[in-house]
C-alpha cells in the first residue's frame, strides 16, 4: 500500500494529509504530523475525504450536449467557438470564469491564455465572491496583496479578534490552534459577528455588531485607542449597533493586549463596504503599531484551498500575473516574458459585471472551470438566465450534472482531488503540493493541460508547450522575477529551476517570510461606513453562510453519508420574536422573499440570531432540494472598490408554507419528485433520505421503486407507510407519511437499506422491536455520537469536553464537534431538549 503526502481538498487552512491508497478508488486519510499548517490535525471534512473519492456522479468523458465525443472533437469545438467569437466580435466577447479550487498551474495557464493570447482580461474567478475585498484592502494599505502574518502569530498572540469568521466551522484546524494558544498562554478570543455562532459561544467576548457595522465599530475602536494615547490621530464616530457595555469591554481588552491578531473572513469581505472593512481593520493595526512583530497583525483568512495561489498568478480580472497591474511598464515586462503582442490592455470584467455582460449578449463565449455560478453567484436566477442565453457555455468540472453544467453546450471532464498534481497556496502564503493518489478515471484530464491544448488549437502551441505541471510551475516561478523587479514581495525565483524530481518531492514553504511588511511602507486609508437602505416591505436583514460539514454547492461533501448527518436540510434561522411575528414555526417550512427572488427553507427558531435578522446557508442546489436556494434571494450590489458582492446583508421577509402532509422516503436510489410543496434529499450509508411535504394525495407510485410492497394505513390518524422489497426480499425503500401526526426517527430505518433480514413490522414501524435509545441530533460524525448520548455522559458526571470524550468518545477524533459539545455542557435543559429532538 502506497502512502502519499498531499494537501486537503477543501479550505484555505491548507492541511497536510497522509493518504494511504487501499484500492482502486479507496483511501485512508490521516493528518500529516510534520505539515506546518496542521501538525497532524484534520477537521471533519478533511477526515472524511475518503467518502468522496468514489466515481458516483462523475463526468468521465467529453460531452457535446448529451453526446459523448472524443477529446479531439471537444477541444476542436471549444477552439472553433472561441476563434469564431474573437474574429467576429473581438476578444472581449469571450470570457473565463474560474476558481480558487484550481491548482496554481491550472490558474496560471488559464490566465496566460486569456490575458496573454486571447488579448482580453475577461477572466475572473469565484475569488471575486470571496477574497476580492481583502485583496483590495491589502493593495491599498501595503501596495501589494500581502498577508502580513503567518499561523505562528496566532500561537503567540494574547488577543485574537475574529471578524465575520465562523472559524470553528469554516477553518476548524485554525480554531483548534487558537484554542491551543488559549490553553498555553491564556489568549483572549473576541468574536465580532451579528450571529451567536458556535465560534462566538466559545469566545471570551461576543460582539454582536449590526450587519455591516464593522467600519463604524473599528472606527470607534481606533478613536478609543487615540483617546487612551495608544494611537495618534483624531476622533470621528458612527453607528455600529454595539451596546456601550459591550463596546467598553471590547475597547478595554483591545487596549490591554498589544499582541493582537485580527482574523477576518466573509463577514468582512462579502459586503458593499468590504474593502473599507479590511482597511478599517488594517488601519487599527498600523495606528497602534500592532503589525510586523510576533503575535500581531491583520490576518485575512482565505476560503478555498488555492484562493491565494490564484491571486499570485492573476486570476482576478483587474490584475496581471505575479501581483502585477496594468501600468505600461508592467504590461511591457509581462508581454516580453510571455513573448506575446496580444497582451490585454486593460482590466477585464469582474464576476457580477461579467455575468451581466453575458446576459446582455456582449459576452458570447463563456468557459466555467471548477465553480458552480448557477448556485454560488448572487441573484442566481439572473445568472441562470445569462447562462441560458449565452451562445456557447463550456464547463470543466469533475461532476456531470451540476446546476451550472445543465447550461453547458460542451462539458470537459477534469481531474479532481486525489487525481490531479500541482501546488496550492494557503492563508499564510504557504505553498504545498497536491499529489495524485489514483489513476485518471475515464478520460478526465488536468485542467492546465486542457487549457494548453485549446491554446495550441488557437495557434499558440509554443507558449503552452509544457510537458507536466512541474513545467508550468517552473515558468510561473521564473516569472516572479518581474514581481521582484517591480518592488513586490512575491518571489519564487529560487524555485524556477526545480527538476521534475525536486518538484515531486517539494516540501511546503512560505514565500515572503513571516512578516513581509516589516520595513516596508504601509498606508492608513480613510474609510466610510456605508449602509444599505431600509425597505419596509422587507423588514428582516438576510445573512448567508456556511455549515460545518458541507462544502459550497455540495457536489462532493453532499455525497458523504457521514458529513450529511450534521445538517440534513437547509434551515432558515430566525429569532423567536421574528418567528412569532411572521407566524412561522420551528420545524415547519417557510418561504424567504426578497426583491430578487424567493425560496423555501426548514425553519429553525433560535436566539442565536439577533432580532430582525435571518440566516440561510449557501449550499443547497436544485440537485439536492426543491428550495433552500439562498442565492436566488440576493441582489447584485457589490463593493465599489473590489466588486465583491454583499452576500451577507439583503432585505427579506418570511412567511409560513403550509402543507397537508409530511413524509420521508428512504431509498437506494435518489428520487427527484415533482409537484410537491417541498422535497430535499441527503445521503445515508445505503442510499438517500428524502424529506417531503405536499398537498392532496400522496403519489407513492412515483416515489417508490418497483418490487413487492407491504403497506400500513391508519386513515383516522392520517398515517400511511409503504415498504418495498427487492428481488431478494431485502428492504429497498420505505415511505412514511403523516397528516398532522409525528413521523418516526429517520436514522435507524435509513440504516436498514439493503438489509435482507428486516421483519415487516419493523420495516413499517421504522424501528427495531426492542428500540435502542434515541441518540438525538448527530454531533460527533466521526464516532456517530448524538446529542442525547452526550447529555447522558454529562448527566453521569462528565463536566468537561475532555471528560465527555472519555465517557463516549465524542470529540476525540477530528475535534470539529468540540464547540458543539461545549455548548451542550453549557446550555440549559430546555434548550437541550429542543436540540435533541
Ligand atoms: N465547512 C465549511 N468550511 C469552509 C467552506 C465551506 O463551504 N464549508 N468554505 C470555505 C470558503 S471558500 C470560505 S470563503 C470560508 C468562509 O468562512 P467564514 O467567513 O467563517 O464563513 P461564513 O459562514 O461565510 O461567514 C462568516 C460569518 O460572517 C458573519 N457576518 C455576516 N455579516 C457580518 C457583518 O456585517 N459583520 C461581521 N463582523 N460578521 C458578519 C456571519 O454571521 C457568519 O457567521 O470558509 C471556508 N471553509
Ligand atoms: N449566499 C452566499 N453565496 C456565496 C457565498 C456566501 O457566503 N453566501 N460565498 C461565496 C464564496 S466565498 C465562494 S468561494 C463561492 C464558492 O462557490 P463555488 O465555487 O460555485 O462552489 P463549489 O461547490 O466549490 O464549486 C466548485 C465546482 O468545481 C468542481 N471541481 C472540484 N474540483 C475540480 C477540479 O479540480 N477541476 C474542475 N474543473 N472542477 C472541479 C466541483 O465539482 C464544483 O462543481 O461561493 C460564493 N457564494
Ligand atoms: S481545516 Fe479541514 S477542510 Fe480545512 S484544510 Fe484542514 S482538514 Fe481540510
Ligand atoms: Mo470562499
Amino acid at each position: 500500500m502506497k502512502e502519499v503526502r498531499t494537501t486537503c481538498a477543501y479550505c484555505g487552512v491548507g492541511c497536510g494529509i497522509r493518504a494511504t491508497v487501499t484500492g482502486a478508488r479507496s483511501v485512508t486519510i490521516k493528518g500529516d504530523a510534520v505539515h506546518p499548517a496542521n501538525f497532524g490535525k484534520l477537521c471533519s471534512k478533511g477526515t472524511h475525504l475518503g467518502e468522496t473519492v468514489g466515481l458516483e456522479g462523475r463526468l468521465l468523458h467529453p460531452m457535446l450536449g448529451d453526446q459523448q465525443v472524443s477529446w479531439d472533437t471537444a477541444l476542436e469545438a471549444v477552439a472553433d467557438k472561441m476563434r469564431d467569437c474573437i474574429e467576429r466580435h473581438g476578444p472581449d466577447s469571450v470570457a473565463f470564469y474560474v476558481s480558487g479550487q484550481l491548482l496554481t498551474e491550472d490558474y496560471y495557464a488559464a490566465n496566460k491564455l486569456m490575458k496573454g493570447f486571447v488579448g482580453s482580461a475577461n477572466i475572473d474567478t469565484n475569488s471575486r465572491l470571496c477574497m476580492a475585498s481583502a485583496v483590495a484592502a491589502h493593495t491599498r494599505a501595503f501596495g501589494e496583496d500581502i498577508v502580513p502574518v503567518t499561523y505562528d502569530d496566532l500561537d503567540e498572540a494574547d488577543l485574537i479578534l475574529l471578524v465575520g469568521s465562523n472559524t470553528a466551522w469554516c477553518h476548524p484546524v485554525i480554531w483548534q490552534r487558537i484554542e491551543a494558544a488559549r490553553e498555553a498562554r491564556g489568549t483572549k478570543i473576541v468574536v465580532i459577528d451579528p450571529r451567536r455562532t458556535e465560534t462566538a459561544e466559545q469566545a471570551d467576548l461576543h460582539v454582536p455588531v449590526l450587519p455591516d457595522g464593522d467600519v463604524a465599530l473599528f472606527g470607534a475602536l481606533l478613536d478609543d485607542m487615540v483617546r487612551r494615547g495608544l494611537a495618534p490621530g483624531d476622533d470621528h464616530s458612527s453607528e455600529h449597533g454595539v451596546s456601550p457595555d459591550v463596546f467598553a469591554a471590547l475597547a478595554d481588552i483591545v487596549a490591554e493586549n498589544p499582541r493582537m491578531v485580527t482574523v477576518f473572513s466573509m463577514g468582512a469581505n462579502q459586503s458593499v463596504a468590504g474593502t473599507d472593512k479590511g482597511n478599517a481593520i488594517i488601519n487599527l493595526h498600523i495606528a497602534t503599531g500592532r503589525i510586523n512583530a510576533p503575535g500581531m497583525g491583520p490576518f485575512s483568512m482565505t476560503g478555498q484551498p488555492n484562493a491565494m495561489g490564484g491571486r499570485e498568478v492573476g486570476g482576478l480580472a483587474n490584475m496581471l500575473a505575479c501581483h502585477l497591474g496594468f501600468s505600461n511598464a508592467e504590461r511591457t515586462d509581462v508581454a516580453a516574458f510571455w513573448q506575446t503582442d496580444r497582451l490585454s490592455a486593460a482590466p477585464g470584467l469582474k464576476a457580477v459585471d461579467m455575468f451581466r455582460a453575458v446576459h446582455e449578449g456582449r459576452i458570447k463565449f463563456l468557459w466555467v472551470m471548477a465553480t458552480n455560478p448557477a448556485v454560488s453567484m448572487p441573484d442566481a436566477g439572473f445568472v441562470r438566465e445569462a447562462l441560458a442565453r449565452c451562445e456557447t457555455v463550456v464547463v470543466s468540472d469533475v461532476i456531470a450534472d451540476t446546476d451550472t453544467a445543465r447550461f453547458a453546450h460542451i462539458r470537459l471532464p477534469a481531474l479532481g482531488w486525489g487525481e490531479k498534481d500541482g501546488t496550492v497556496t494557503n492563508s499564510e502564503r504557504r505553498i504545498s503540493r497536491q499529489r495524485a493518489l489514483f489513476a485518471a478515471p475515464g478520460e478526465a484530464r488536468a485542467d492546465w493541460s486542457i487549457i494548453a491544448d485549446v491554446a495550441a488549437r488557437l495557434g499558440h502551441g509554443d507558449a503552452f508547450a509544457w510537458q507536466s505541471a512541474a513545467g508550468v510551475f517552473r515558468e510561473y516561478a521564473a516569472m516572479t522575477a518581474l514581481a521582484v523587479k517591480h518592488g513586490k514581495v512575491l518571489n519564487l525565483t529560487a524555485k524556477a529551476a526545480v527538476s521534475d524530481a525536486e518538484y515531486e518531492a517539494m516540501e511546503p514553504f512560505i514565500w515572503g517570510g513571516r512578516h513581509p511588511m516589516a520595513g516596508r511602507e504601509m498606508r492608513h486609508v480613510s474609510v466610510e461606513a456605508r449602509k444599505r437602505a431600509f425597505d419596509p416591505d422587507f423588514p428582516l436583514r438576510l445573512n448567508t453562510g456556511r455549515y460545518r460539514d458541507q462544502w459550497h454547492t455540495m457536489t462532493r461533501t453532499g455525497l458523504a453519508p457521514t458529513l450529511s448527518q450534521h445538517r440534513r436540510e437547509p434551515l432558515l434561522e430566525v429569532h423567536p420574536a421574528d418567528a412569532v411575528a411572521a407566524g412561522v414555526v420551528h420545524g415547519a417550512l417557510a418561504m424567504v422573499m426578497t426583491a430578487s427572488g424567493q425560496s423555501t427553507f426548514r425553519v429553525c427558531v433560535t436566539d442565536a440570531q439577533a432580532r430582525g435578522q435571518a440566516f440561510v446557508p449557501m449550499h443547497w442546489t436544485d440537485a439536492m432540494a426543491s428550495g433552500g436556494r439562498g442565492n436566488l434571494l440576493l441582489d447584485q450590489a457589490v463593493d465599489p472598490i473590489s466588486g465583491q458582492p454583499g452576500f451577507k446583508d439583503n432585505a427579506c421577509r418570511i412567511a409560513p408554507v403550509p402543507s397537508e402532509w409530511r413524509a420521508f422516503l428512504v431509498s437506494a436510489e435518489a428520487v427527484t419528485p415533482s409537484g410537491l410543496v417541498w422535497w430535499s434529499r441527503s445521503r445515508v450509508a445505503g442510499g438517500w433520505l428524502h424529506e417531503l411535504a405536499g398537498n392532496g394525495a400522496v403519489d407513492a407510485e412515483a416515489l417508490l421503486p418497483h418490487g413487492d410492497r407491504v403497506e400500513a394505513v391508519d386513515l383516522v390518524r392520517g398515517m400511511r407507510r409503504v415498504a418495498v422489497l427487492d428481488g431478494d426480499g431485502a428492504f429497498a425503500a420505505g415511505l412514511y407519511v403523516t397528516r398532522g401526526g409525528q413521523l418516526p426517527d429517520r436514522d435507524w430505518i435509513a440504516g436498514q437499506l439493503g438489509s435482507a433480514l428486516l421483519p415487516v413490522p419493523e420495516m413499517l414501524a421504522a424501528r427495531p422491536s426492542t428500540p435502542a435509545p434515541d441518540r438525538g441530533a448527530m454531533v460527533c460524525v466521526c464516532h456517530g455520537i448524538g446529542a442525547n448520548q452526550i447529555l447522558a455522559a454529562i448527566e453521569s458526571g462528565a463536566g468537561t469536553v475532555a471528560a465527555v470524550g472519555q465517557a463516549c468518545a465524542a470529540g476525540t477524533n477530528c475535534g470539529s464537534c468540540r464547540p458543539a459539545i461545549a455548548r451542550l455542557l453549557r446550555t440549559s435543559n430546555e434548550e437541550l431538549t429542543e436540540m435533541a429532538q
